[in-house]
């Protein structure tokens, strides 16, 4: 026991801040936050999974109505769904089945509403490999 406990603090440390990518966007408007954070960086050829994070900076309430993939090529796009979204905590989701099936540069597009204005705000995801 007096081995073990320090070891399994070890991996949760390890775990809490091994945030691989950061990225985030806040609304001028509402002064609403979206951002996500993966524990390993997306790719092409796996399943993605990241943490999204909703949050209002002036301590608003804000309600979570949707979030998506989507990739625009010129004149059109493309998007991956459903993603698989579970909140975890107060403006916490956690969010597998993200497919980026291409390089290039995504978006996470995630729509709230704040005294019953609709918003969405997009967050950009560079998939490398
Ligand atoms: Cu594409």
């Amino acid at each position: 026991m007096k081995v073990i406990l320090p070891i399994a603090l070890m991996l949760f440390a390890q775990f809490s801040f091994a945030v691989a990518e950061l990225e985030g966007v806040c609304s001028q408007v509402t002064k609403v936050c979206a951002s996500y954070e993966t524990a390993e960086p997306f790719t092409t050829t796996q399943e993605g999974r990241f943490k999204l994070l909703l949050q209002s900076t002036d301590q608003k309430e804000v309600t979570f109505v949707k979030a998506d993939l989507w990739m625009q090529m010129g004149t059109h796009g493309h998007g991956s769904s459903p993603l698989k979204i579970t909140p975890v905590a107060p403006g916490e989701f956690d969010v597998t089945k993200a497919f980026f099936v291409m390089k290039g540069t995504w978006q996470i597009r995630v729509t709230f509403e704040q005294d019953s204005k609709r918003e969405t705000l997009i967050i950009p995801v560079l998939i490398k490999q």
